[in-house]
């Protein structure tokens, strides 16, 4: 199945509603409509009204948010959930990203929930899974994707799993400037191909984009793209200005 590609932009810790409203005027005005490509942003929390807001006439874009509590409401301070994100007309939500794991500890545990909790609320999940350069040069690249591939689909049913989304993001290329290459995405993609085979059947797994994220910037986004099994781009730091962005959108 040829598959439309999704390029998501993750703005992480980046852009205030001031600065959104300026990187759209600037990359609306080059982008058109765009229905070859499903495109994302995943703004923070407190920008993403304003991001809703300034796509209000482009509604084939989607917006999601980076995180989500593993409760839905509560005395949880300083947390968002997934009631929140729906309400607000989000589509899509970040689960598993290497910053939430690596920096904020969020486990395989918390990933299973996450899930779980996304899929019931009727959202797209976006399962980021990705190996350290230490499990890399252990060659449990695959072990590891795996793992992680099966802690966030634990609690879902086929049709649920048929419906996300998955990025393969190596932690050893993220805002790093090493990029995999072409034929190491494409490698890792394979292996979660199958793994998603195994677990609900040729058909569906074939229909889940994979996204390869990591370091992209707009030299090397057409040929990662161009990679089997390679269905997208999860972009962080070349998606903030608006040129870079564009361009990369396009590739
Ligand atoms: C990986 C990626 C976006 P960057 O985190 O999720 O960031 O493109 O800056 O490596």
């Amino acid at each position: 199945m040829h598959l439309k590609p999704v390029i998501a932009a993750n703005w992480k810790l980046n852009h205030t509603p001031t600065d959104a409203k300026a990187f759209f005027q600037r990359f609306l005005a080059q982008v058109p409509k765009l229905n070859e490509r499903t495109l994302v942003f995943f703004p923070s929390a407190i920008t993403l009204t304003t991001v809703m807001d300034a796509l209000r006439d482009r509604p084939e874009v989607w917006v999601g948010v980076q995180n989500v509590h593993t409760e839905v409401q509560g005395a949880f301070t300083g947390e968002n959930s997934v009631l929140m994100a729906r309400d607000v007309g989000a589509r899509v939500v970040l689960v598993g990203h290497s910053e939430r794991r690596h920096v904020f500890g969020e486990t395989d545990a918390m990933t299973t929930r996450k899930m779980a909790l996304i899929a019931q609320g009727r959202l797209t999940p976006m399962l980021c899974v990705g190996e350290t350069l230490e499990e890399r040069e252990a060659g449990r690249t695959a072990e590891v994707v795996e793992r992680q591939l099966s802690a966030g689909l634990a609690e879902l049913d086929d049709v649920q799993v048929g419906a996300i989304m998955l990025a393969y993001e190596p932690v050893w290329a993220i805002g790093t400037g090493r990029t995999a290459t072409p034929d190491d995405a494409s490698e890792i993609h394979g292996v979660l191909r199958r793994a998603l085979v195994s677990r609900v059947g040729e058909k569906a797994a074939a229909g889940i984009p994979i996204l390869y994220g990591g370091s992209v910037n707009r030299g090397n986004a057409s040929q990662l793209l161009a990679a089997p099994d390679v269905d997208g781009l999860l972009v962080g730091g070349a998606s903030l200005d608006a040129d870079s962005w564009a361009s990369i959108v396009r590739a």
